[in-house]
């Protein structure tokens, strides 16, 4: 029996920057060897609706119009990934906002150089994480099932 602590959900998009230079694999490698559960995963392309929703908070920022054509400029992989704090541990995962100052180690911290083009998207907060994965998942396109591997990825008493 997996206790609701495990269930908590995150958002993740694969930015286009990564799509371009073929970091899908490294990126969700990296997720999938953390022992997070990958619970939806998909392609899709992002429209403006869709963008002033998830980036609300930079509205009226000057690069706003550029961070919008950015990501609409191929399609993006979303994922839904689940497991123990995982909002924080995927948030440390992917490294500060600056990806030529995120520490090394994380995926910014490794793979990017920019301060938009960051390879990847992650939810701040356990209370936008829920609004996030709502947005992009419908409810059937999320998956629940056993993950074998989590009686070695956690101890008894955090499932
Ligand atoms: P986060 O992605 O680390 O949570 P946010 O401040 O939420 O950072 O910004 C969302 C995204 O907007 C960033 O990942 C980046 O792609 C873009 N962005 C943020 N600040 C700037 C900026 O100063 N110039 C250009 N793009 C920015
Ligand atoms: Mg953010």
């Amino acid at each position: 029996m997996e206790f609701d602590g495990v269930k908590e959900k995150t958002l993740v998009l694969i930015k286009p920057d990564a799509i371009q230079r073929g970091l899908i694999g490294e990126i969700t490698g990296r997720f999938e060897r953390k022992g997070l559960k990958l619970v939806g995963l998909k392609m899709m392309g992002l429209d403006d609706e869709i963008l002033k929703q998830h980036y609300s908070h930079l509205a009226d920022k000057p690069f706003f119009a550029g961070l919008a054509k950015f990501m609409k400029s191929s399609p993006v992989v979303a994922m839904c990934l689940e497991g123990l704090e995982v909002v924080q541990a995927v948030r440390l995962l992917c490294g500060i906002t600056k990806a030529r100052t995120a520490e090394a180690g994380s995926i910014r911290g490794d793979l990017a150089m920019s301060v938009s083009c960051n390879v990847v998207h992650a939810s701040d907060s356990v209370e936008n994480a829920k609004l996030e994965v709502s947005r992009f998942f419908d409810e059937k396109e999320l998956h629940g099932y056993t993950k074998s591997e989590y009686e070695h990825v956690y101890a008894e008493d955090e499932m």
